[in-house]
């Protein structure tokens, strides 16, 4: 039984770590959007502050790893969180001290996306940084959540296969991560995203639908099990359940045009009423 169905009258609590997307479609917006959709308190430790679009990124100001500190000592402190989610850490210094935090405060059901590429598979920090998530964050978390290209760069391994998936899943396990879900990985006119629980491969298989209006889709997806571990749900139940809404997310975009480019997804896709 999660919080959510214990009787007490209070919303489980969310955590998200991460960067602001002034444009709303990624980031700490695309985060406690999801939440909010999903029936959970959304928290947020700003990270970095992106000036960005659908079209560009225009700048990134760094949020001081003091002040990212200050910030999530202060929520912990008073609130507490039944799920922590990282997203854009973007510097070593801010993975270091977020993961001595998340020791010394012995938070629970950490799910850590290794934001490490932009949306065109482009590296996006310089390599001290993966290097510092298998360090300090990969270890504390119940499940990290890459891409494609997020597992090539964390495990090594160049993944042009299921196969290789695999091989990438194996060694991130070795490296020490508890849980793996590779997401994106496009075979005919399927995607398929590759879960290890507990060991256990499973393979999530859905139709890919032909849209620009993807951003903020891997974000969604990890918050998303964020939100569904901390209403209680077991991993593999909270991966479906999060695959799901993300694919709905996109469906319910498809015909927007929100901006010039790269669209973002639709959170507020399912009937309140679902999630209480
Ligand atoms: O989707 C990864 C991501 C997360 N958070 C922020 C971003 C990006 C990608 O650009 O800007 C703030």
């Amino acid at each position: 039984m999660g919080p959510a169905d214990s009787g007490k009258d209070e919303p489980p609590k969310v955590l998200t770590v991460a960067g602001s997307d002034s444009g709303g479609a990624a980031g700490l917006q695309a985060d406690l959007k999801t939440f909010e959709a999903l029936g959970v308190y959304g928290m947020s430790v700003v990270t970095a502050v992106t000036a960005q679009n659908s079209v560009e990124v225009r700048s990134v100001y760094p949020i001081p790893a003091e002040s990212v500190a200050d910030q999530f000592r202060a929520v912990i402190d008073d609130y507490g969180a039944d799920a922590v989610k990282t997203g854009f850490l973007g510097r070593t210094e801010i993975i270091r001290k977020l993961g001595e935090l998340m020791q010394s405060y012995a938070v629970f059901n950490v799910v850590v996306d290794p934001v490490l590429v932009n949306h065109l598979g482009e590296s996006m920090f310089p390599e001290t940084v993966a290097a510092a998530y298998i360090k300090y964050l990969l270890p504390l978390a119940r499940l990290i959540t890459p891409n494609l290209s997020e597992a090539s760069i964390l495990s090594g391994v160049k993944i042009r296969s299921i196969k290789d998936m695999e091989e990438a899943g194996d060694i991130l396990r070795l490296m020490g991560a508890k849980n793996v879900l590779i997401t994106g990985f496009r075979m005919e006119s399927d995607v398929i995203d590759l879960l290890i629980d507990d060991g256990v491969f499973s393979q999530f298989r859905a139709p890919w639908i032909e849209t620009e209006n993807t951003h903020g889709s891997g974000d969604t997806v990890s918050a998303a099990i964020s939100a569904f571990v901390a209403r209680g749900l077991p991993l593999m139940d909270a991966v479906a359940e999060a695959l799901q809404f993300t694919q709905r997310a996109i469906q319910r975009a498809v015909n927007w045009r929100l901006g010039d480019g790269h669209g973002p997804v639709g959170h507020q896709n399912r009937p309140r009423r679902e999630y209480g």
